[in-house]
């Protein structure tokens, strides 16, 4: 099932950042059950190698794989496509024209402006799929990251945008932008994520976010969020580590 597809069913989707980037850590999470990984590009220092192997790793899997590029540039965007990601979070989204151009660079002409290997590349199964270039644009599902007080104001253009399909509100670098990384509790921020939030349902499209304090996801869901990535293979190994240590270190403890 595609994840336009998995949207629509009953419950939000929960999903996982891999920031390490260890495929084994996505194979895990679809076993264990995720609906999605958000393979993140931005903030970690894998590369392109590592989608492949994901995406082979998640491809008969229920598990659907999102990847997020360094930024919103055709050179990345292409490459990503190219190797079979379908589900693109490009973060940083502060105006509509930006939005207009990573659509434009993800579809092919005449909707768009991607350059075409058809023939050779892994998403159209090296060739195997000939109608690989008649479908590929609607197999899209492109989410604009909204983090940024100037995306803020141009929400409406951004999630107005034909082509877009979620809006994902990045609340640490919103919350940068207004000025103070974390202060989810202040009005501007609180005001902000409300802005952005009434642009997707008035444009519909999906929303999405990552829980914070104050911003759980549940509240997310209440208020309209439909994909939730939660935790990360890097804190889940950071605090599984720091809780392993801390309980050797007491059992070995003299007088234990
Ligand atoms: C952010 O919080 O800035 C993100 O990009 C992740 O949600
Ligand atoms: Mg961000």
């Amino acid at each position: 099932m595609n994840l336009r597809d998995k949207l629509t069913g009953p419950n939000a989707l929960g999903g996982i950042w891999i920031n390490d980037g260890w495929v084994t850590a996505c194979e895990m999470a679809a076993m264990i059950g995720f609906d999605f990984v958000v393979l993140d590009l931005e903030h970690s220092p894998h590369g392109l190698d590592r989608v492949v192997d994901t995406l082979r790793v998640l491809g008969g899997t229920e598990t659907a794989c999102v990847v997020r590029p360094t930024g919103n540039a055709p050179l990345l965007l292409k490459r990503l496509l190219d190797v079979g990601a379908q589900n693109l979070m490009v973060p940083m989204i502060s105006t509509g024209a930006e939005a207009r151009a990573m659509v434009a660079d993800c579809r092919y002409p005449p909707a768009g402006r991607r350059g075409c290997a058809s023939a050779v590349v892994r998403a159209s199964g090296y060739g195997l799929d000939p109608g690989y270039i008649t479908h590929a644009n609607d197999d899209l599902f492109l989410m604009a990251q909204i983090e940024t007080v100037e995306g803020i104001v141009n929400a409406g253009a951004i999630a107005g945008t034909d082509g877009i399909d979620m809006i994902f509100i990045g609340p640490t670098d919103l919350s940068g932008s207004f000025g103070e990384i974390g202060a989810f509790d202040s009005s501007a921020y609180r005001d902000a994520v409300t802005k952005a939030e009434d642009a997707a349902r008035c444009a519909g499209k999906f929303l999405g976010s990552m829980p914070v304090p104050g911003h759980d996801a549940k509240t997310l869901v209440r208020r309209g969020h439909r994909l939730i990535a939660g935790s990360s293979d890097l804190v889940l190994l950071r605090d599984g580590m720091k809780n392993a240590l801390a309980t050797l270190r007491q059992e070995l403890s003299p007088g234990m």
